[in-house]
């Protein structure tokens, strides 16, 4: 029988998972260290974990409050613990993470032996308020340079514009983990009998124009008159601007955006009389999904200008959020100005 060379039935897809994917990208990076690639599959890690928890949380009485409020002031869940903890061990490891900042913690967590120079920014568990009911909730990370010494709170605060990578993980009717390092967004799907992500979605691309918008209308009565134009504008009659546009809103940011950003249209948080500065905190949410839209070639909005361009004045800083397809977005700013 005569040997013929085998060619991968699909050579960008088959057998890609998170961690070889992650790996080959820092092949092309000339003189990386490994110590982002090492980072990046430490995140993997955690997510996986938070995913197998997530998965089993109605039978592993981790539902439910935990009696203790946050930094937000808001009620902490079970989960919500596990989940932050889980973060917490696993990027103690290694070395390469000098720091995390996370929802759920008043101050940063340092770990002072690590050399790594890579600080962490995130919601362990994004839409918690969804868990009991069994609706889709998330991860939101982002990763930052540590470029001076020491590290002290100030370190983390630098505008979105700055992340090296940033993502996030949907646990949805499937695990989806979408990242990016700044150019190419990717989606990896969870394979339950693999115990691997696995490449789905290679170089997401946001569509430049939608028909859906995404926001709590509860809150109009306490929006700007430029907004409540907006909110008008998109449920107003032009068949040849696709309108009016369909409502989709679940509440868990990870969920909206995901869909957002596969589909197109819009999702806004907008500043109102309740939230002037926005609802949705800066480092680990408005910002990490500024990074992936923009980097999706979609665009990101307080509503005047450049989300990734807001500097934090503290860990748990809000903003308004408008993220989307580039023409929705625009539009928005255009009414939103006035
Ligand atoms: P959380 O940190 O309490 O979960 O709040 C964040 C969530 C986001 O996931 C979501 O986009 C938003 O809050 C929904 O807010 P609202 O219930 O005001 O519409």
């Amino acid at each position: 029988m005569t040997q013929t060379s085998w060619t991968p039935p699909d050579s960008s897809a088959a057998g890609a998972t998170l961690e070889t994917f992650i790996l080959e990208g820092m092949f092309k990076v000339p003189g990386a260290t490994g110590a982002f690639t090492s980072l990046l599959n430490q995140i993997g890690l955690a997510a996986k974990l938070i995913a197998n928890r997530v998965r089993r949380a109605g039978l592993a009485d981790v539902l439910g409050w935990t009696g203790d409020t946050n930094v937000q002031g808001e009620s902490v869940q079970k989960l919500d613990v596990i989940s932050n903890d889980t973060f917490i061990a696993v990027l103690r490891r290694r070395g390469h993470c000098m720091g995390i900042a996370s929802e759920e913690l008043d101050d940063a967590v340092l770990f002072p032996h690590a050399t790594g120079g890579y600080l962490v920014t995130v919601d362990p568990l994004d839409g918690s308020s969804n868990i009991d009911v069994d609706i889709s909730i998330g991860t939101i990370f982002g990763i930052l340079r540590a470029d001076s010494r020491p590290i002290t709170t100030a370190s983390f605060l630098k505008p979105g514009r700055e992340f090296s990578a940033a993502g996030y993980v949907i646990y949805g009717s499937s695990t989806v983990l979408v990242m990016t390092t700044g150019e190419g967004v990717h989606g990896f799907t969870w394979d339950p009998g693999a115990g691997e992500f696995f490449l789905s979605h290679e170089n997401i691309r946001c569509p430049q124009k939608g028909n859906l918008y995404s926001v709590n209308e509860g809150n109009a009565s306490r929006w700007t008159p430029g907004v409540r134009a907006w909110n008008e504008h998109v449920k107003s009659v032009d068949v040849a601007d696709g309108r009016p546009y369909s409502q989709r809103y679940v509440g868990s940011l990870v969920a909206d955006a995901h869909r957002t950003l596969l589909k197109g249209g819009i999702f806004a948080y907008p500043a109102d009389t309740k939230s002037p500065e926005g609802k949705l905190r800066l480092l680990y949410e408005a910002g990490p999904m500024a990074f992936i839209f923009e980097a999706a070639g979609g665009s990101a909005s307080t509503g005047t200008g450049r989300v990734l361009d807001v500097v934090p004045q503290t860990l748990h800083s809000r903003c308004p959020l408008i993220i989307g397809s580039r023409s929705d977005v625009a539009t928005f700013e255009r009414f939103s100005r006035g």
